[in-house]
């Protein structure tokens, strides 16, 4: 099991996300739906508790992506759990080939639901604006780009709006902010901390490789996720990130003077296999 005593307390600096908070503020101003990329592995930590106060009565759509590297079943629950509290939820990844239609649909009858609950009597008037929000890392350029290259007619800056906004065409009835809206998450346990370390929704480096490392490994050990294994042509399964980052080390010659192992380089390779999905696909958190 592991101990969480030794993960730093991850700070962070309030002025940085109440900026982040204040731009967003400023910006829903403009647009009619939200659509919130989460992480399908981490769809609890990647989500933002303040966000339905912000937006309000305005349509709100998550977004599991990723999806390609989630357990499959865990991200059909998630999916089920956020359907049953009322959103229009999609899963989905990066290569998925009919992600833009889907969308499409997604976002119209969202916005449509959204209205019949204000209450709204008269007929849309003019496209629907959406614009995309999540943690870092989380894929929301990706999903922009994959938006943009179907469809490159982007519709100049709105007078009268604001002046440097772009909107990008990307259906007959839908516009998309260019710009994504970047959320900061809230770190409140040390497992939360390692969590969104794994998936470099926060950097890495404030909570330490090599304990992100020992988190993966017991994550995997409890899901019996054992690819790794083949993966680094290991003849043992390790229980401890010592034997792991050993085994990994040596096999891929990554040594330092003295024939010792460069566990930081050890680590960070593993890290970056599972974020690859070299590893295998599991989930990091269950409804
Ligand atoms: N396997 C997989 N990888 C993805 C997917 N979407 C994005 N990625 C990868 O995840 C990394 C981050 O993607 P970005 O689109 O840059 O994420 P972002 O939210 O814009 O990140 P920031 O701009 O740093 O906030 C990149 O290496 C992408 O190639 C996906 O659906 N599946
Ligand atoms: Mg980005």
């Amino acid at each position: 099991m592991m101990d969480f005593d030794k993960v730093p307390k991850v700070s962070w600096f309030p002025g940085h996300m109440n900026k982040a908070l204040r731009q967003l503020r400023e910006k829903l101003s403009l647009i009619d739906i939200v659509i919130e990329v989460l992480d399908a592995r981490l769809p609890l930590s990647t989500c933002n508790h303040e966000l339905g106060d912000i937006i309000q009565h305005k349509a709100r759509m998550p977004l599991l992506f990723k999806a390609d590297l989630a357990n499959r079943d865990t991200t059909a629950a998630w999916r089920d759990l956020f359907k049953g509290d009322g959103y229009p939820v999609i899963a989905t990844h990066y290569r998925a080939r009919d992600i833009v239609p889907r969308l499409l649909k997604q976002i119209e009858k969202a916005e449509a639901q959204a209205r019949a609950a204000r209450g709204t009597k008269y007929p849309r008037t003019r496209a629907i604006r959406a614009m995309i929000v999540g943690l870092p890392n989380v894929g929301k350029s990706s999903l922009i780009n994959l938006l943009v290259s179907r469809n490159q007619a982007k519709t100049g800056p709105r007078p009268g709006v604001t002046r440097h906004q772009q909107w990008i065409k990307i259906g007959e009835d839908v516009e998309l902010m260019d710009t994504p809206g970047i959320m900061y998450p809230h770190i409140e346990t040390a497992e939360t901390a390692l969590k969104l370390g794994v998936i470099a929704a926060i950097k890495p480096e404030l909570v330490g490789v090599e304990l992100l490392a020992e988190y993966l490994l017991h994550v995997f050990n409890d899901q019996q996720c054992l690819d790794f294994k083949k993966f680094y042509g290991l003849d043992f399964y390790p229980d401890f990130v010592d034997d792991l980052l050993d085994g990994i080390g040596r096999r891929r010659g990554m040594l330092l003077p003295g024939d010792e192992v460069d566990r930081t380089l050890a680590a960070s390779t593993f890290l970056n296999d599972f974020r690859e999905g070299n590893i295998g696909t599991i989930s990091l958190e269950m409804p």
